[in-house]
């Protein structure tokens, strides 16, 4: 038997399933690896506190990665909603501890619905302790200008010096996401040497929760299935474009992308690579 690759999230549960660690695994099913978790905390607004943010001990953290661990292994782990300093801190001392080959860090800030998924002293250990460790780093527009001290990213030519200028943090690629721009969904992606794009024609719809989450995983996967990470992203681009094709909603929130949607369609949707 020919055994899927294995695959772990580091992230935060997101309990209406569209983002976070539901949306990784899903992804991760569909791209048939084996998918494994560490939950960091748990997101949900309690209906009478509003407290959303409900934080994993440091002890829980480090008992599921030893025991994900030592049960399976790991071929490639992406980290996703980390929230604070220790928790940051403990995920690199996790990553740099095993010798997983391909770390993909989505520096997640700011869920679809306004959730504050970083906190704001976290940023530091974010640039310092984990980047450095990333075969690829994944962020937004919004991420993007965060980590480069609030610049305006408004165009493709940003975007690219965007990534230039993030490649100094120390991952091995940075992949900077033009989706809030506005025309085709343009991502660039930097080596340190070329500059290489990748653009889908814009889908109109809201139906994008989970969308960052669920483009990240699949990279995981393709790059535990041993893809070059220009394949990864490639393809990953193209699963996460069919998904939000089909995206829908159940009630007028915001909702899922659709996770099954190349499996069920038997369709992955083109990409332009530049
Ligand atoms: O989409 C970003 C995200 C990541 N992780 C968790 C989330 C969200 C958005 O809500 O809840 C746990």
């Amino acid at each position: 038997m020919n055994y899927p690759s294995r695959v772990m999230t580091i992230a935060g549960s997101a309990s209406g399933g569209s983002a976070g660690i539901q949306a990784d695994l899903k992804t991760f099913q569909e791209i048939d690896v084996y998918g494994m978790s560490v939950v960091t905390a748990i997101v949900g607004r309690h209906p009478k506190t509003d407290k959303n943010v409900h934080p994993m001990t440091i002890e829980a953290i480090e008992a599921q990665f030893d025991t994900a661990m030592k049960q399976v292994g790991a071929d490639a782990l992406k980290t996703g909603m980390l929230f604070s300093t220790a928790v940051i801190e403990t995920a690199a001392e996790l990553i740099q501890g095993s010798s997983i080959p391909h770390i993909v860090v989505d520096p997640v800030m700011v869920g679809k619905l306004d959730s504050k998924l970083l906190a704001d002293d976290a940023i530091t250990a974010l640039k310092e302790k984990l980047i450095p460790l990333a075969t690829i780093i994944t962020p937004n527009i919004p991420e993007a200008s965060f980590l480069l001290d609030d610049r305006s990213i408004s165009n493709v030519e940003e975007l690219k010096q965007a990534a230039i200028d993030l490649y100094e943090l120390g991952a091995k690629y940075v992949l900077v996401k033009g989706g809030r721009l506005s025309g085709p969904a343009v991502d660039v992606l930097y080596d340190g040497k070329t500059l290489t794009t990748f653009e889908a024609p814009r889908i109109d719809t809201v139906n994008t929760s989970g969308a960052g989450c669920t483009y990240s995983a699949a990279i995981c996967a393709y790059l535990a299935k041993g893809k070059t990470v220009e394949e990864a992203v490639h393809l990953a681009k193209s699963f996460v474009t069919t998904a939000i094709e089909h995206g829908f909603s159940y009630n007028d929130m915001v909702g899922p992308t659709y996770h099954a949607a190349e499996r069920k369609f038997g369709e992955a949707h083109p990409i332009k690579v530049n």
